[in-house]
């Protein structure tokens, strides 16, 4: 699904939202869990989408949940600043860093309600 119909889905499954990466700790949680799903999904770069763009200014990042500008990130090198990808995903091409991508592109949500973290695998 495309980054705006992935936003939807979380907040339709349970009332969360695509998820949102306070720090270095949950950032390697999520890592470490994606890196633990095996390579079953086409395209196997295994991508899914993070709850963030910078659609409204190219190159601030901000969070769709609060609004808020990105402090903590980890793109993957020199690839978060190209004007028409505005959407960013974990990838196992970068060992699940974030790479941005064109935000109409279709990939999986990892969903986030409060601090728990649902996938799609677990809702359904
Ligand atoms: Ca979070
Ligand atoms: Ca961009």
């Amino acid at each position: 699904m495309t980054f705006t119909a992935a936003e939807q889905y979380c907040r339709q499954h349970g009332g969360g939202h695509l998820i949102h990466v306070e720090n270095v700790q949950e950032n390697a949680f999520i890592k470490d869990q994606l890196r633990e799903r095996k390579l079953t999904f086409v395209p196997l770069s295994n991508p899914w989408w993070l709850g963030i763009t910078d659609e409204e200014t190219e190159g601030i990042w901000k969070w769709f949940d609060d609004d808020s500008v990105a402090t903590y990130t980890d793109f993957q090198p020199d690839d978060h600043d190209t004007l028409d990808q505005d959407c960013l995903i974990f990838t196992s091409v970068y060992d699940f860093r974030w790479a941005d991508v064109q935000c109409s592109y279709k990939f999986p949500p990892i969903c986030e309600i409060r601090s728990e973290h649902i996938e799609p695998g677990v809702v359904g």
